[in-house]
């Protein structure tokens, strides 16, 4: 990979590339745990986490929130938006190379301003594509997933594909016919789709059919149009219950995969997870993982981490490494990721003003899941966890209850056999010993 920044403006001043100096390191700007070339079970650590960085939350969160204005002041902005956005592509790579992540991600309107019509849009978008693709060819970073930005502009404030006005769902289908011809053009692994403002604020105004059946529509034909003119990759439903509507339609993995799946998209789509909005669902992170996982269908995850005393999406890096030890378990257990990975859709908080907090945060996450993958490996590589759970289920293995699993009794045969059979004994789901092995493996055994 090429330092970008090499030979152009520099945004990231005094920052070089980031290197891993290992856990005794006193270095802010150094990885403690991430060294990308370690081996784990016949993969390197990049290749096991490929780390995405979000666009939106690096190079365009400001710090605004309801009660200030911006904090982040971003040394690219320009005052034509074209030239600020060609200066952002620079300082986007500059932090990629830098930070040494092999993926990003983005929304159309991050990287490219939206014109005053669907055809000046179009052609903001297609250049700063171009330049997105040169940049890509002279790091060989590349495209995790994009997606498009249809939720910020007001037309959308009654949704998009589930608004009830024609004309709005027809503006959200340029936008996306815009991003999917991107998405070729960059080689893009994944296309995602983050339901916006699909949803509702109140029931009184709100046919939910009819409104789902266009949601299924508009998602058909995205697909359709996106086979069409040559994407291979994966498209991605991203679950979300709440936020900006009181009620989102794809509220969690389990809602998304049955939608996908009463639709004939399940071929096609798959989750992309989000570890706060699984936790705003009132689910774990793993759990949304793991129910991805046994429907076949866990795609890609947003890496970030929520405030357990906050219910909202604060989309902050992950530090936890309980979370990301967890995670990497489900994730090793399908096999890893074919076309998803680990996108930090996290953001610095708003008083974070340094220049290297950004790199900081980053390295921090990254950090994390490379700990997260280190203890999930060696929980497998072990087995013990895992047999333990297997064992639980024993009573399915052979004899009656095997014959139960083959559908080979009836509701009757099944009475009788508890009339024969009397009281079972009590069998102890040991949820506390599982905890302290789990401890023993973080902090224990080598
Ligand atoms: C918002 C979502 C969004 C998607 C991309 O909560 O996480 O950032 O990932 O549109
Ligand atoms: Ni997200
Ligand atoms: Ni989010």
């Amino acid at each position: 990979m090429k330092d970008y920044f090499v030979g152009n403006a520099e945004y990231f001043k005094g920052i070089g590339k980031i290197k891993f100096e290992g856990s005794g390191s006193d270095n802010p700007l150094a990885f403690k745990f991430y060294d990308e070339k370690k081996i784990i079970d016949g993969k390197s650590m990049k290749e096991h986490l490929r780390f995405a960085v979000a666009y939106w939350h690096s190079f365009c969160n400001d710090g605004v929130d309801p009660f200030g204005s911006a904090t982040h002041v971003f040394p690219w902005a320009d005052k034509d938006h074209m030239t600020g956005a060609i200066k952002k592509a620079d300082a986007a790579f500059e932090f990629f190379t830098k930070l040494g992540v092999p993926y990003y991600c983005f929304h159309d309107r991050d990287a490219s301003p939206e014109g005053n019509t669907v055809l000046e849009s179009e052609k903001n978008l297609e250049k700063i594509t171009g330049i997105l693709k040169d940049r890509q060819d002279e790091t060989g970073v590349k495209l995790l997933w994009n997606t498009a930005n249809m939720f910020s502009h007001p037309r959308y404030m009654n949704g998009v594909a589930t608004n009830p006005d024609f004309s709005v769902l027809t503006h959200g289908a340029a936008q996306v016919k815009a991003a999917l011809d991107s998405n070729v053009i960059l080689g893009g692994q994944g296309y995602t789709f983050w339901g916006g403002r699909e949803g509702y604020m109140t029931l009184f105004n709100t046919d939910m059919k009819r409104e789902l059946d266009h949601l299924a529509s508009f998602l058909t034909l995205s697909r359709d149009y996106g086979r069409k003119i040559g994407f291979k990759g994966t498209f991605y439903i991203e679950p979300k219950p709440m936020e900006p509507s009181k009620h989102q339609y794809d509220y969690d993995a389990g809602t998304v995969i049955a939608f996908l799946k009463a639709n004939g998209l399940d071929k096609d789509f798959k989750c992309n997870i989000e570890a706060n909005h699984a936790t705003l669902a009132g689910h774990s992170f793993e759990h949304d993982l793991q129910v991805c996982v046994d429907a076949g269908m866990l795609g890609s995850v947003d890496a970030n981490i929520g405030d357990t005393q906050n219910g909202w999406d604060t989309d902050q890096f992950p530090t936890n490494v309980y979370d990301t030890a967890r995670a990497m378990q489900v994730i090793l257990s399908m096999g890893g990721f074919s076309t998803g990975g680990l996108n930090f859709d996290a953001r610095i908080r708003r008083n974070s003003t340094d220049q290297d907090d950004l790199f900081i945060a980053h390295i921090g996450g990254m950090d994390t899941f490379a700990l997260g993958l280190e203890i999930a490996s060696k929980i497998r590589e072990e087995g013990k966890l895992d047999k333990m759970r297997t064992d639980r289920y024993s009573s399915y293995d052979s004899g009656l209850g095997s014959d139960f699993e083959k559908g080979k009794f009836t509701l009757e045969g099944l009475r009788d056999l508890a009339a024969k059979r009397g009281e079972p004994d009590a069998n102890s789901g040991k949820q506390e010993l599982y905890e302290n092995i789990l401890n023993q493996y973080m902090f224990g055994k080598n």
